[in-house]
């Protein structure tokens, strides 16, 4: 034990603080090792009082749209092979740099952040700029719930009924140019809420992802508002964040804020940060390793059952079409 030296993730070098894996490791060694407490003394104080959450559920916003929940499940998207992943694990073990939960759990960090009111502003290739009230919009559309598998790149996945709406229906409200081939994404930017920007400052604030629109447009692709019939916890993308299923976890962003259509392929915060880890596609395929990890298989959250990953993380039915190139067998070319 003596001989185990924790790095603390801020005095590593600017080139090596770049990999969601590195962070996410240290966090479980030190959960597994119940250095919790001995973490906090480690790693520093937090900075900041004591959270006033008593559990990861008491972050749902108080002022968040509730019309429409529970929404009613949509039966085309289920996951017979799986449990259902309990609902305190997917809202407890969560990746959301903005809030670094470096030696808390990053619900305990989020009472500053305020997702109500929000809008998001649509820029880029539209007939129109607009500015989109978020707890607006959400009341305009008709909410469904999906089950849908969640794949993160490091390997754990979860399955979690989503509510939300179709993100075709956001694009379609956003009236794109025909030019427009790909869509950004931006998340939100509060270092007076969100510990996490400052303390990671090299990371390139604000987060944010990108689409072609193809991709965008997917019957898949879909807006989530709402989890286990509630609105969004905070610490799972209040107020709306995107689930992708078929691709890896990070290419879908939390609490949008801006949303661009270009004609060209936009760059991505983790595809900017590490491009040989993390490509712009980044679809779920169990045939292209990570460099420094396999992806043949994963681990269930909760249960912590192995499974074997599959191609487009199982929905191989809605996006195969997309991508003529995607390797579908071991050992292809690394088409990222
Ligand atoms: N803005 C923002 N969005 C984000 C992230 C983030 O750090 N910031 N992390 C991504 C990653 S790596 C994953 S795995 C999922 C995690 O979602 P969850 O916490 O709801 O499980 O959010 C994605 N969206
Ligand atoms: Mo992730």
């Amino acid at each position: 034990m003596a001989h185990i030296v924790l790095h603390p993730r801020w005095q590593a070098r600017e080139s090596e603080a770049t990999s969601e894996h590195t962070y996410r490791n240290r966090r479980q060694f030190i959960e597994a090792l119940g250095l919790g407490a001995i973490g906090l003394g480690v790693f520093g104080a937090t900075g900041g009082c004591a959270s006033p959450y008593g559990g990861p559920l008491d972050t749902i916003p108080q002022n968040a749209p509730r019309d429409g929940y529970p929404a009613a499940r949509n039966e085309t998207f289920s996951v017979p092979e799986r449990p259902v992943t309990g609902r305190l694990y997917a809202s407890s073990y969560n990746n959301f740099y903005e809030f670094d939960g470096r030696s808390k759990e990053i619900w305990q960090l989020t009472d500053p952040y305020e997702p109500f009111p929000m809008t998001i502003r649509v820029r880029g290739l539209v007939e129109k700029r607009r500015t989109l009230d978020v707890a607006k919009l959400i009341r305009s559309m008709d909410l469904e719930e999906r089950l849908y598998r969640f794949r993160c790149v490091e390997a754990w996945a979860m399955t979690v009924p989503w509510t939300g709406f179709p993100l075709s229906k956001l694009i379609e409200a956003c009236k794109p140019l025909s030019s427009a081939t790909h869509v950004r994404f931006v998340s939100v930017n509060r270092p007076s809420q969100m510990v996490g920007i400052e303390r990671q400052h090299w990371y390139p604030w604000p987060y944010y992802e990108g689409l072609r629109m193809d991709e965008a447009m997917n019957e898949l692709a879909f807006v989530v508002t709402g989890m286990y019939g509630e609105p969004l916890p905070k610490q799972n993308g209040s107020p709306l964040r995107l689930a992708l299923p078929w691709k890896y976890g990070y290419k879908g962003p939390k609490a949008i804020v801006r949303i661009e259509f270009t004609d060209k392929q936009p760059g991505t915060f983790w595809n900017d940060l590490q491009p040989n880890e993390y490509g712009f596609l980044s679809n779920v395929n169990p045939n292209i390793p990570h460099l420094r990890w396999s992806q043949a298989s994963e681990e269930l959250l909760e249960t912590q059952e192995r499974v074997p990953t599959r191609l487009f993380n199982g929905y191989e039915e809605w996006v195969s079409a997309l991508y003529p190139n995607e390797p579908r067998q071991p050992g292809g070319p690394l088409a990222r």
